[in-house]
């Protein structure tokens, strides 16, 4: 069984700190101190970087800002410890302290998503995704996964990836209207009875039809991952379907959409028992645990599970659940309006957080798009759309998303000034052929534009931009 809910017992009393109450705390005012003075190198590139966030609008899909208590919680003693294992399994002495945080952690993490069992030991969503197919798969088994180019992600079996070099992999894509085609999955699945089946995306702004999945692995006898790294803040607060439960195996990223620190989780709902496959005697449950450690991961990282443990306990208060709507309202209203400027959205708008701009009609590129916008203030990564056919590194496409539009407040009235911001960039480049880059003046205004936000909006709890 890996460690989740049940594991925390109320009969296992804590144990005590043996130190005063504010001992991290001034452990990290120590460090925080002593860094300008010692290594004021190093010290100007971490404040450069904080003022950076606060000066720039991030309008990708792909992140979300920790609460300042959770990089504490990153940067705790707890870094110093070694302790492979579980807790009350452990390889090495000393990891008393770290064995409630990872159990907390553990059971902030089943609780918030209603699962069996957590695991909270993955480095990132990548190496739970690594986890869990070493766990389910041989060698050569056949792994159906969406493909790289239509939104997926490289460990769902890009040829990239560990996954599509060990693995047999087989891509599903995206219809002609930018949406998942279940007869398409399903066809495939018949034709290549694949042993894992993933449900997931990095650029997918559509909901996901878990049940349609799991009747399709359940007909080809497959086990069937979700990976909802991209909307797991959406799935915790009940704005997106919940696939703990219907699939077998939930895996998600901690940074994407939970402000947490870069990791990984790994959920177990309903299936957390069943025994079947190539390793049939074994629980599902304890074939994930294996598959973490030792199979994939050595020494789990136990600072970044105590601010996993901060993350998560922050991510079910009603604050979180406020946020996610405005997260996905926000997105739904820069849709409209950036249709409502002439512009072409893969799938027509959005369901979640995302937003994918399809920038072929204004004969700009993905990557001379994100030059221009960055040179204004403005991050948004580049994408590729389908029938793309430019390289990857370039592409035709704009991912856009509203995470951390929606952390610092920003609301409804604001998305049409940020749609108005990304219609200029993107215009003054189509007028100058794309490539030229941005007339001089123009960047100057969309900069002073983006400045006027960000001051008006800062980043909650993060200081000042001086
Ligand atoms: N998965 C990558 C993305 O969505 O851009 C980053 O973690």
């Amino acid at each position: 069984m890996i460690t989740g809910q049940s594991p925390l017992t109320a009969s296992r009393p804590a144990p005590q700190p043996f130190t005063a109450p504010g001992t991290h705390r001034q452990l990290l005012d120590q460090g925080a101190g002593a860094l300008p003075c010692d290594d004021p190198a190093l010290n100007g590139l971490l404040d450069a970087e904080v003022r950076f966030q606060q000066q720039n609008l991030a309008m990708v899909a792909y992140a979300s800002l920790a609460h300042p208590s959770v990089l504490a919680a990153a940067g705790s003693a707890l870094s110093n410890v070694t302790a492979e294992g579980y807790p009350g399994a452990r390889y090495h002495p000393g990891a008393r302290f770290f064995d409630e945080v990872e159990r907390l952690a553990a059971q902030r993490a089943a609780a918030l998503f209603g699962a069996r069992h957590a695991n909270v030991q993955p480095h990132s969503c990548s190496s739970a995704n690594l986890s869990v197919l070493f766990a389910l798969m041989r060698p050569g088994d056949t792994l159906l996964g969406l493909d790289l180019d239509a939104g997926g992600h490289l460990t769902h079996g890009a040829p990239a990836s560990v996954t599509g070099r060990y693995f047999r992999a087989v891509r599903y894509g995206l219809g002609s209207d930018g949406r998942i085609d279940p007869d398409e999955v399903a066809a495939l699945a018949r034709r290549h009875r694949p042993t894992v089946i993933v449900a997931g995306a990095s650029a997918y702004p559509r909901t996901w039809d878990y049940g349609a999945f799991r009747a399709v692995a359940d007909e080809v006898g497959a086990w069937l991952l979700a990976d909802i790294s991209h909307v797991a803040g959406l799935v915790a607060t009940g704005l997106h379907p919940n696939p703990v439960d219907t699939a077998h195996v939930t895996t998600t990223s901690t940074y994407k959409q939970l402000g947490g620190p870069r990791g990984g989780l790994i959920l177990l709902g309903a299936a957390a028992d069943e025994r079947a496959g190539a390793d049939s005697g074994t629980p599902l449950a304890e074939r994930i645990r294996r598959g973490v450690f030792p199979r994939t991961q050595g020494t789990p990282n136990a600072a970044a599970i105590a601010a996993k443990a901060r993350a998560l306990g922050l991510a079910a208060g009603p604050e979180f659940t406020a946020l996610a709507r405005r997260i996905r309202t926000d997105a739904r209203v820069l849709a409209d309006a950036l249709t409502a400027r002439g512009h072409r959205l893969v799938s027509g708008g959005t369901d979640n957080h995302m937003v994918l701009l399809d920038l072929t009609a204004a004969g700009v590129s993905g990557a001379d798009a994100e030059r221009a916008l960055e040179e204004c203030g403005i991050l948004a990564n580049r994408n590729r759309v389908p029938g793309d056919t430019r390289p990857p590194l370039v592409t035709s496409g704009l991912r856009l998303g509203t995470n951390i539009l929606a952390q610092r407040g920003l609301g409804p009235a604001e998305m049409h000034t940020c749609a108005d911001l990304v219609d200029t960039v993107v215009r003054g480049l189509g007028g100058r052929g794309g490539r030229d880059g941005l007339d001089p003046a123009l960047a100057l205004r969309v900069r002073a534009a983006v400045r006027e936000l960000c001051d008006r909006f800062p980043v909650p709890q993060y200081p000042a931009a001086r």
